[in-house]
């Protein structure tokens, strides 16, 4: 089955993600800057990506890095002013990148104005923006830990926050709220951006009835309200949201006039109990669900979102792969497992050079609002060692770390002065320079990989078959109109892999390696195409 050609273009893109506060800090304040990322764009021509989405970099105070927005129409004063937006945004074009914001539409900073206004008294106009209570109507959790009903002084009420204190839940049963963030939408798409990524999206619809946190009844009508428009239909949209199969559907569904597409997580959950917990895996069950997902998105003509890594979830190679000897077969295999499926591929700033989870003993050097909440909460319940090995486990910093640019200068590159929060703890072994000196560079391969990509209409359009045969590997291909490429993935220390795949082998990550059938090597890939 076909899908529809406006979506169907969406599968050329290949997008990068930045954080900008950990990117690269262009005025020397220790702080990642917009005018950081406009300097660093050669970086990404050169790897291959043609978009962009930028993690929040509006007006914030800050509790939670930028997703606790105070003004959606400017830019926080660490990153620059809008002019320097509006430059990244032209350098850009130039590059032919195309450009996602990233759209908070569930809570604001406690510190916007709606709130401030709110706070104030029960009967200001801007009260009902967020959900006041007497008393806690039910007994929701923060999803950083706690109660999410926090009491405010001033009138002798709670207000709903699903995250940090510091983010207000807006209340989108209010007519108002659901048309200022249409404006706020509106506003960016006639400054020409591309598409949002939809933070947490599903939360914008609560079931009070249900005792549900979110995707109530009433998230299709509000997704439609905001999205659905025809001055708006063009933009690619992206959420983050609950994506099980029956509402993948209902959100993602190519009539429905909602979202382009979601962000499918269920692979995040191998390897883990919780956020801070590891659990024993294995790399078949992150198979499976690429398989089930392939063949799901196919069946009803969806776009898949690839992708490994994000600024919330510490690097997948260090969770679950090797990130010591293996280190580059790991990364480059992970990177080939995923990118050649069909779907579009998300690429998380700092995976270009096989960045690692760090290791600290101290919560000091950590700066997360979810991480302290963990650690706060757990302080005392179990071996302070045992609650440091979880932190260093699970914390969202492990991806925050300022990017590595240089071998030997200070800060690797990052800034000339002290960076917001430590460096990587395995900077000086593993940064991007070191990895393009390297013979094993996984920059390199990452090249190579996204040229491909760009080059096969196979790999862009065609469809997915799993032949695999049997465990410890991942055997799949791609094909379309008589081209056929064939994806070789071995997780298993080392097996006997016979594939008959005849082409000419494209893409390996083991030297001087021609054979299509034999002997893998730990985590090694290899790709063939016919034509
Ligand atoms: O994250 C949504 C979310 O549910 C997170 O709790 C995520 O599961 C967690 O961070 C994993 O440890 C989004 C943003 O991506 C995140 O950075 C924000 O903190 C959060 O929303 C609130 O805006
Ligand atoms: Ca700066």
């Amino acid at each position: 089955m076909e899908m529809n050609m406006q979506r169907k273009k969406f599968l050329d893109l290949i997008v990068y993600q930045i954080y900008p506060r950990s990117f690269y800090d262009s005025n020397g304040d220790g702080i990642g800057d917009l005018k950081g990322i406009t300097e660093k764009l050669d970086h990404l021509t050169e790897l291959g990506i043609n978009a962009v989405w930028i993690c929040p970099c509006y007006k914030s105070p800050n509790c939670d890095n930028g997703y606790d927005i105070s003004d959606y129409r400017d830019i926080m004063d660490e990153f620059g002013t809008f002019e320097d937006w509006k430059n990244l945004q032209t350098e850009l074009k130039k590059r032919g990148i195309k450009l996602f914001m990233d759209l908070v539409a569930n809570h604001t900073s406690d510190q916007h104005f709606w709130f401030q206004e709110s706070k104030k008294s029960k009967d200001n106009p801007y009260r009902d923006y967020y959900y006041w209570a007497e008393t806690p109507p039910n007994d929701w959790q923060s999803v950083f830990g706690g109660s999410a009903w926090k009491y405010d002084e001033t009138t002798g009420e709670y207000y709903l926050h699903s995250f940090a204190e510091g983010q207000p839940d807006l209340n989108w049963t209010n007519p108002n709220v659901r048309k200022e963030m249409k404006a706020v939408v509106d506003f960016w798409v006639a400054q020409g951006v591309d598409g949002f990524r939809c933070d947490v999206l599903d939360f914008i619809a609560k079931d009070f009835k249900e005792g549900k946190m979110l995707a109530g009844p009433k998230l299709h009508e509000y997704i439609r309200e905001l999205f659905g428009r025809d001055s708006v239909s063009g933009i690619f949209t992206v959420g983050e949201c609950q994506s099980d199969e029956s509402s993948i559907v209902e959100i993602c569904g190519e009539d429905r006039k909602e979202l382009t597409c979601t962000f499918q997580f269920e692979h995040f959950g191998v390897g883990r109990i919780g956020k801070f917990e590891s659990a024993p895996y294995s790399i078949d069950s992150i198979k499976e669900i690429l398989v089930k997902w392939q063949n799901f998105t196919a069946k009803h003509k969806l776009l898949y979102t690839i992708f490994t890594d994000n600024h919330d979830q510490p690097p997948y190679i260090s969770r679950v792969g090797n990130d010591s000897d293996l280190r580059y077969e790991c990364a480059t295999m992970y990177a080939t497992m995923f990118y050649l499926l069909k779907g579009i591929p998300f690429i998380y700033q700092g995976q270009e050079y096989g960045v690692s989870s760090s290791n600290y003993d101290s919560i000091q050097a950590f700066n997360d609002v979810e991480t302290f909440h963990y650690y706060y909460a757990n302080k005392g319940k179990m071996p302070e060692k045992e609650l440091m090995k979880q932190i260093n486990y699970g914390s969202r910093d492990n991806a925050r770390r300022p990017f590595a640019w240089e071998n030997k200068a200070p800060y690797y590159g990052f800034s000339k002065s002290k960076p917001w929060i430590l460096p990587a703890s395995r900077a000086a072994e593993i940064n991007l320079e070191k990895d393009k000196n390297s013979e094993k560079s996984i920059f390199r391969f990452y090249q190579k990989l996204l040229a491909l990509r760009r080059d096969s209409e196979a790999i862009r359009y065609g469809d997915f078959k799993d032949v695999t045969k049997k465990n410890g590997c991942f055997v799949y291909e791609r094909e379309l109109d008589g081209e056929k490429i064939t994806v070789i993935c071995n997780f298993d220390r080392s097996q006997k892999i016979n594939v008959a795949a005849n082409g000419e082998l494209v893409l390996s990550n083991y030297g001087g390696r021609e054979q299509p059938c034999g002997v893998y090597a730990p985590f090694e890939i290899a790709v063939y195409r016919s034509r």
